[in-house]
């Protein structure tokens, strides 16, 4: 099939499974035409059957502000007329399903092109629910050939946000577990530097946004380093890591904590980790804590929206209430002061992601939703 993909190339959730799975239907021998204002930043790698078209965004003096919906519905009508495409699969609601629909109308296809809307979490959590956004957002989902949302959590909000005319299918994140595997080699360096004299390292990747709740993890620490001496790595970077930098300063961890700032060789980075933190506002679904668990890193989070589907209390983490940092650092100490509990919960967690949430499980959902659409 030809597929072309929209999404957000930045440091974000969307983005990064977009790009994962087109990656992936590339492998499996589909074509894939990734649609987007900047390449994809795990777009990092040359593979066959991938390619990418840059959305520029006209300027002009007379608009104050960039026109990037009209841009990309031009560019997906350029690409889907000259590439032939069978499937249009936007990730995030907004703006991309409705830049999708436009140039849908646009093309005039007789319904040849199929568009599929992936929704991701904060398009139907947060800003989907600002009144200029709603009906829009309410629109698209009526629109759309088919929709899917990354947890069971979304498609209950979604529900209630949104009454959607039609079916919303169910089809989780995903993760390369033969990728995201735990090789302690990998990353000695990382580890001897940061943890000299056997620390352990608590471990946060994200892209540092308010929801993020990032200054949390700082907080956590300073409470874990009561009972235990760790450090911590923060992975990203975004509008809250000054502040972050700042609480660090304030509690006397700053020597304790390394900003790494936006990486890519995750895998790497997350063998070194121990324990994983997403103590997050809001959460659809939670890829970052997939991707430590299928590293075999067991995840302490808040008990928010789409987590408890990927961490089981008690078996490959731990989850408490939103903002509860003490209960939090209680459980990370727990999980770094006794190894045979430590060795239990790395297991369980490697084993959710080979079991529930392994690409091979996942994209084949994805292509037999393709295949039905495209009959
Ligand atoms: O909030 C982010 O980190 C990015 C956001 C996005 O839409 O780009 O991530 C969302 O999508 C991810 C992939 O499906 C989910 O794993 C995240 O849980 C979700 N973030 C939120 O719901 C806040």
């Amino acid at each position: 099939m030809k597929i072309g993909i929209v999404c957000y190339p930045t440091y974000g959730g969307s983005g990064v499974l977009a790009t994962e799975l087109g990656m992936e239907l590339a492998k499996r021998g589909h074509q894939v035409h990734f649609i987007t204002y900047a390449l994809p930043i795990r777009l990092d790698r040359f593979q066959d059957n991938v390619y990418f078209h840059e959305v520029e965004i006209p300027s002009y003096p007379l608009m104050e502000h960039q026109l990037y919906t009209l841009a990309l519905a031009g560019k997906i009508i350029d690409v889907v007329k000259y590439e032939q495409l069978d499937i249009l699969h936007v990730h995030y609601a907004i703006p991309h399903a409705i830049s999708g629909y436009l140039a849908k109308q646009i093309l005039n296809t007789n319904g040849s092109i199929k568009l599929v809307t992936t929704l991701h979490g904060t398009d139907i959590t947060l800003v989907g629910l600002e009144p200029e956004f709603h009906p829009l957002v309410k629109f698209s989902l009526d629109q759309s050939d088919a929709v899917t949302a990354v947890s069971q959590y979304l498609l209950e909000k979604t529900k209630q946000n949104f009454t959607p005319r039609n079916d919303i299918r169910v089809i989780s994140n995903f993760v390369d577990t033969s990728l995201y595997v735990r090789e302690p080699e990998r990353c000695d360096s990382l580890r001897r530097r940061v943890a000299k004299d056997g620390e352990k390292i608590l471990m946060h990747i994200s892209n540092f946004r308010a929801v993020k709740r990032v200054q949390d993890t700082i907080r956590i620490l300073a409470e874990v380093r009561n009972t235990i001496n760790a450090k911590l790595i923060l992975v990203g970077d975004g509008p809250d890591r000054t502040d972050t930098e700042r609480l660090a300063r304030e509690l006397n961890v700053s020597d304790a904590v390394m900003f790494l700032g936006k990486q890519t060789a995750l895998p790497q980075i997350l063998s070194a980790a121990d324990v994983f933190l997403l103590p997050s506002q809001s959460e659809s679904f939670g890829l970052s804590a997939l991707e430590a668990m299928s590293c075999s890193v067991p995840v302490v989070a808040s008990n928010v929206g789409g987590i408890p589907e990927v961490v089981t209390h008690g078996e490959n983490g731990y989850i408490a209430e939103f903002g509860d940092v003490t209960r939090m650092a209680k459980y990370t100490a727990e999980l770094l002061t006794n190894p045979k509990k430590w060795e239990v919960f790395s297991a369980n967690a490697r084993r959710t992601a080979t079991e529930k949430f392994d690409t091979k499980l996942i994209i084949p959902q994805y292509e037999t939703l393709y295949t039905e659409l495209v009959g």
